[in-house]
C-alpha cells in the first residue's frame, strides 16, 4: 500500500479571538518525502499533568485527571488555551501567569490499532521531535528517553503492538529544571536572557523559549513535530545525498544511498533512479542491481541542458524530482521523490585586491558572485510546533517580494520544518543555517550532552542537505564574538568554552554528510577579531546598541548609547565584509498593538506597553529618535516615529553597504518577522502587518539601486548598484525642491552600469545644485526606484506638508487602484488599513509635486472597500 506522510498542524490563533473553541485541524501533505513504507499518523493527543518526579524516567502517576485535546504536531499553551485553561499567553501580561506550565510534567496520551510486526517487517513508533527531556512507553512497557528536541527518536515496537486492542502510547515530558538540576558552569551576564536560571546552555532545547530581547520567556513543552507508526518491509532506505558536481552545457549530479536491509543479507535489489525536470520530463534515468553486501551506493548522472536552481532575481528557482525505487524479487521495499536543485554554491574568502589587507566574504552561485539581500529569521511563534505551512509561505512570500534573496535561520531558535526549506526552494531564496546554539558558552565536556549533539547535527544535516536552498551551514551565533568581547574587557579568559563543538565536531560531521556546503564555526567570526571588518562577518551593533566597533587591535571600548554614538549614520562607517546583522526596533502596526494589549495599557510607559518591550533599558530607542524626529508625545506618535528612524536607518545601512559592493558582498537585516506581537526588529509584525521598513527595504533592496550619497567633503554622488547579471542602462533625473514643490535645480542624465557592480553615475556639490537643510534632492529612473537625498534632520521635515490628492477605485480581481497626485513635495506617503493582511503595491514613499503614484491595494482571499483604508498622518 501506498501512503503519503501526513503530517497534522493547529493553526496558529495570530489574534486573539477570547473563544475557547478548538481550531479546525487542517491536514498539509509533505512534498518531498513520498515513500512507499505504511505510515499511520498519530495525530492526535491528550494531556495531563502533575507535579514532577524529579526520576528520569518517572513511575507512570495512576490518578491522572483533566485530560484534554491536543494535536501532535504541536503546543501544550495552546491546547491548554483552547481548553480554557489559560488565557492566551501573548495577550496583556499573561506571558507572566503562563510560568507555572514549565514547572510541571506533562504527560500526552494516545491510542491506535495496528498488528504487530509480520515476517520481513519492521515497525517503529516515530517521533521527528520531542520537546524534550521525555520518556516513552508503549503499551506499559518503557521505550526509553528522548533528550533533544532537534532529533526524531524511533523506537523499535514491532513484537509489543497488539491486535485486539487498541495500543496505547504514553508520554511523559520532565521540566528542563529538574533535567539540569546539579549542572553548573559559569555563564555571562551580558544578554538579556536569564541563562542563569534557565540553564539553557545544557539544554537542546531552542535556547529563545526563555526569552530574550524581542521575545517572551515561554518555554515550549510537548510534541512539536509529527508522530506516527512506520512499517517497513525487507529493507529501508536510510539517507539519500544529492550534489551537484559541476554545471555547463551538461551538469553531472551525484546521487548517494544508504539502505538498512534489515530483513534480508548477501542479496540484491533493482534499484530505479530518476531525475525528472522542472516539466516533468525524464531528464536521466539509471537501474541496477545494488549488491546489499554494500550498505551504500553511488551514482552519477549526466543531464543535458540542465536548468539550474537560481535565486529569484538572477534566474528561475528551477526545481527536479529525484525519483528512487527500491524492490525485491518483485516487490516495492521503499521508494523516495525528493525535489532537488542543480546548482553549485561556494563562499569565496579569497583576498580583495583593491581592499589590501582585506579579504572577501561572498557566496558564489553557480559561478557567479551574489550580492545576499536578506534578513535573519527567528521562529514565527513562540509555540514552535503550532506553525504551519501556510505561515511560512505567507511569510517568506512577503521575503520574495521584498527583493530578500537570503534568510538566516539565527541558532537562538529551532531548525525550521520541511515547509520552510521547501519554501525557500520554490521561491529562490537561499538559507544561511546556524546550528543551534546562541550567545553562550557551552558544556563542551559534558559527554553526554556532546554525544546528542552529535546525533543532532548528523540529523539535521541529512535532513537538510539536498534542498538547493541551503547555502551555509553556521556553527553558531555570537559565541565566539561575545567570549572575545568579554576576553578583551578581561572578564573572560582561555578558549572560547563550546568551541570544540564548532571547531571539531560539526566540521567533522559535515566532512562526512555535506562536504560541498561552505561552514564557518560561528557568526560573527573570521579576521584579526570575530567582529572585524578585515575579514568574515559582522554584527553591527553599534547602531541601536551603542556597541563599539571592534578594533583589530584590543582592548574593546565601552558601549556609548548617546545619540551620537548609535545613530544610523554610523553605518557610513562600516567597512565590514558581510554584515550579517545589523538593525533597529520599531513598534509593531498601532492595529497590532491594540488588538493585544489592554485598552488603558495603550499608552506610553503602562506596564502592558512595557511589558512587550524586551530589550534594556526600556527607553534605548530614545537616543535613535531625539536628533531625527524628535521624542513622541502619545504612544501613536511612538509607532511612527520609531518606525519611520527603523526605515530610514536601514535604507542609509543598505545603500551604504550595497554601494560598497564586491567589497561588501552581503546584508542580513536583525530580524524579518516576530514570534510575539512584541515592539522588535522585525519588518513585519507577528499579525502580518508590514511596517514601514518592509517598504523602504524593498526598495532598498531592488536588485537595481539608485542611490544618492553625500561625502564628507560635500560631494554629492548618485550611485547605480546592479546585482542582475546584465548590463544595465537608463536614464534619471534629479530634482532638486523645496516642500512647497517649488524645483530649484533639475538635470536629466543617461547613464550604464556593468553587470554585478555599482558605480558612481552622476557627481555634483551641494553648493552647485544649491542644496539647503528644507530642501530635497529626489532622483527618478524607469530602471530603479524613486529615492532622494535629505540635507537636514528629518524632523525639520515633519508638521510642514500637507496631504497629496488621492482618488481611491475598484478594480478588477477585487483590487483597490489608489491614484496620489502631489500637490507639494510629500516625504513618505503612508497608506493604511487596520487589516494587517491587506498588502499595498508600494507605501509609505515620497511624491513630488504634480508626480502621480498608482498604488495596487489587496488582500488575499476578501474584497476591499474604499473605506478600509485611509492615509496615515505622518509626517504631516
Ligand atoms: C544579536 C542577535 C540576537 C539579538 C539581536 C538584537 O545579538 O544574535 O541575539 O536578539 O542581536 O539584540
Amino acid at each position: 500500500m501506498v501512503r503519503t506522510i501526513a503530517a497534522v498542524c493547529r493553526p496558529i490563533p495570530r489574534s486573539y479571538s477570547g473563544s475557547a473553541q478548538q481550531e479546525p485541524y487542517m491536514v498539509e501533505t509533505n512534498k518531498t518525502d513520498g515513500t512507499s513504507l505504511e505510515t499511520h499518523s498519530l495525530e492526535r493527543w491528550e494531556i495531563a499533568s502533575c507535579e514532577p518526579s524529579t526520576e528520569i524516567p518517572p513511575s507512570i502517576p495512576v490518578n491522572l485527571r483533566d485530560w484534554i485535546a491536543a494535536a501532535a504536531p504541536g503546543d501544550t499553551y495552546l491546547a491548554l488555551h483552547a481548553a480554557d485553561r489559560l488565557p492566551h499567553p501573548f495577550e496583556r501580561e499573561n506571558e507572566l501567569a503562563c510560568a507555572w506550565v514549565a514547572d510541571r510534567e506533562w504527560w500526552w496520551r494516545t491510542s491506535f490499532d495496528a498488528v504487530p510486526a509480520q515476517q520481513g517487517e519492521r515497525v517503529e513508533l516515530v517521533f521527528d521531535g520531542l520537546d524534550t527531556y521525555a520518556s516513552v512507553w508503549l503499551n506499559g512497557e518503557f521505550l526509553g528517553n528522548s533528550r533533544n528536541m532537534f532529533v526524531a527518536a524511533r523506537f523499535d515496537v514491532g513484537p509489543l503492538l497488539h491486535d485486539d486492542v487498541p495500543n496505547q502510547v504514553l508520554v511523559c515530558f520532565t521540566p528542563p529544571a529538574i533535567a539540569a538540576a546539579g549542572k553548573e558552569m559559569a555563564t555571562w551576564d551580558l544578554l538579556a536572557d536569564p541563562i542563569k536560571t534557565s540553564k539553557r546552555h545544557f539544554h537542546r532545547k531552542a535556547q529563545f523559549g526563555w526569552g530574550w530581547d524581542w521575545g517572551p520567556s515561554l518555554p515550549t513543552v510537548g510534541i512539536w513535530r509529527p508522530a506516527r507508526l512506520e512499517r517497513h518491509h525487507i529493507a529501508s532506505l536510510d539517507s539519500v545525498h544529492f550534489t551537484t558536481e559541476s554545471i555547463g552545457t551538461v551538469a553531472r549530479v551525484a546521487i548517494e544511498l544508504n539502505i538498512d536491509p534489515f530483513a534480508v543479507q548477501d542479496e540484491t535489489l533493482d534499484a530505479a533512479i530518476t531525475l525528472l525536470a522542472p516539466d516533468g520530463s525524464v531528464a536521466a534515468t539509471q537501474t541496477f542491481d545494488w549488491d546489499l553486501a554494500s550498505r551504500s551506493a553511488r551514482i552519477t548522472l549526466d543531464i543535458d541542458n540542465p536548468k539550474l536552481w537560481w535565486t529569484h532575481e538572477l534566474g528561475e528557482p528551477s526545481l527536479y524530482t529525484l525519483q528512487i525505487e527500491l524492490a525485491h524479487a518483485g516487490r516495492m521495499v521503499d521508494q523516495r521523490a525528493i525535489r532537488v536543485g542543480i546548482r553549485t554554491i561556494a563562499l569565496d574568502t579569497s583576498p580583495d585586491p583593491d581592499e589590501p589587507g582585506c579579504d572577501f566574504f561572498r557566496f558564489v552561485l553557480n559561478g557567479v558572485p551574489a550580492f545576499m539581500r536578506g534578513v535573519n529569521w527567528i521562529p514565527a511563534s513562540s509555540f514552535v510546533g503550532a506553525v504551519q505551512v501556510d505561515e511560512y509561505r505567507r511569510l517568506l512570500t512577503d521575503a520574495a517580494a521584498a527583493n530578500i534573496n537570503m534568510v538566516r535561520v539565527w541558532g537562538g531558535g529551532v531548525y525550521e520544518t520541511e515547509g520552510f526549506y521547501d519554501t525557500c526552494d520554490e521561491l529562490g531564496i537561499m538559507v544561511w543555517q546556524d546550528f543551534m546554539f546562541a550567545c553562550a558558552p557551552y558544556p563542551e565536556h559534558d559527554t553526554a550532552l556532546i554525544d546528542s549533539i552529535s546525533a543532532e547535527v548528523a540529523y539535521q544535516v541529512d535532513r537538510l542537505r539536498n534542498h538547493p536552498c541551503i547555502a551555509l551551514w553556521c556553527g553558531e551565533n555570537e559565541g565566539h564574538a561575545v567570549h572575545q568581547f568579554l576576553a578583551m574587557q578581561g572578564t573572560e579568559s582561555g578558549p572560547y568554552p563550546g568551541a570544540l563543538i564548532f571547531d571539531q565536531l560539526i566540521p567533522a560531521i559535515l566532512e562526512r554528510l555535506d562536504p560541498a556546503t561552505p561552514y564557518r564555526p560561528g557568526s560573527p567570526f573570521g579576521g584579526p577579531s570575530h567582529n572585524s571588518m578585515r575579514a568574515g562577518d559582522e554584527h553591527n551593533w553599534t547602531v541601536w546598541h551603542g556597541v563599539p566597533p571592534i578594533p583589530d587591535k584590543l582592548p574593546a571600548g565601552e558601549r556609548d548609547g548617546s545619540p551620537v554614538g548609535v545613530a544610523y549614520t554610523r553605518y557610513a562607517e562600516d567597512r565590514a565584509r558581510f554584515v550579517s546583522e545589523f538593525g533597529i526596533q520599531s513598534a509593531p502596526a498601532a492595529t497590532t498593538l491594540a488588538r493585544w494589549l489592554a485598552p488603558e495599557d495603550y499608552a506610553l510607559g503602562t506596564p502592558g506597553f512595557l511589558h512587550r518591550l524586551k530589550d534594556h533599558p526600556k527607553d534605548k530607542v530614545d537616543a535613535m529618535l531625539l536628533p531625527v524626529t524628535g521624542l513622541p508625545a502619545d504612544l501613536d506618535q511612538y509607532v511612527d516615529f520609531t518606525q519611520l528612524v527603523q526605515a530610514e536607518g536601514l535604507k542609509f545601512g543598505i545603500e551604504h553597504y550595497r554601494r560598497r559592493k564586491p567589497h561588501c558582498s552581503g546584508t542580513l537585516i536583525w530580524q524579518f518577522n516576530d514570534c510575539w506581537p512584541g515592539i522588535t526588529w522585525s519588518l513585519v509584525d507577528y499579525d502580518g502587518a508590514r511596517k514601514p521598513s518592509w517598504y523602504y527595504v524593498a526598495r532598498a533592496y531592488s536588485p537595481v539601486l539608485g542611490s544618492l550619497k553625500i561625502t564628507d567633503d560635500g560631494t554629492l554622488e548618485l550611485w547605480v548598484t546592479n546585482d542582475t547579471l546584465n548590463e544595465v542602462k537608463s536614464d534619471a533625473t534629479l530634482t532638486l525642491t523645496d516642500l512647497s514643490g517649488l524645483t530649484f535645480n533639475e538635470q536629466m542624465i543617461e547613464w550604464c552600469v556593468p553587470a554585478n557592480a555599482s558605480v558612481v553615475v552622476w557627481r555634483s556639490t551641494r553648493a552647485k545644485i544649491g542644496a539647503a537643510p528644507n530642501r530635497v534632492l529626489a532622483v527618478r529612473s524607469p530602471r530603479f526606484p524613486g529615492n532622494r537625498l535629505l540635507f537636514g534632520p528629518f524632523k525639520e521635515l515633519l508638521g510642514t506638508g500637507a496631504d497629496p490628492r488621492i482618488m481611491i477605485e475598484d478594480e478588477a480581481n477585487e483590487m483597490l487602484r489608489v491614484t496620489l497626485t502631489g500637490t507639494h513635495y510629500h516625504p513618505i506617503v503612508h497608506l493604511h488599513s487596520d487589516d494587517p493582511a491587506v498588502k499595498f503595491s508600494d507605501n509609505c514613499f515620497d511624491l513630488g509635486k504634480h508626480e502621480t503614484r498608482t498604488v495596487r491595494v489587496f488582500r488575499p482571499g476578501a474584497k476591499l472597500c474604499v473605506n478600509d483604508i485611509r492615509l496615515g498622518k505622518l509626517p504631516r
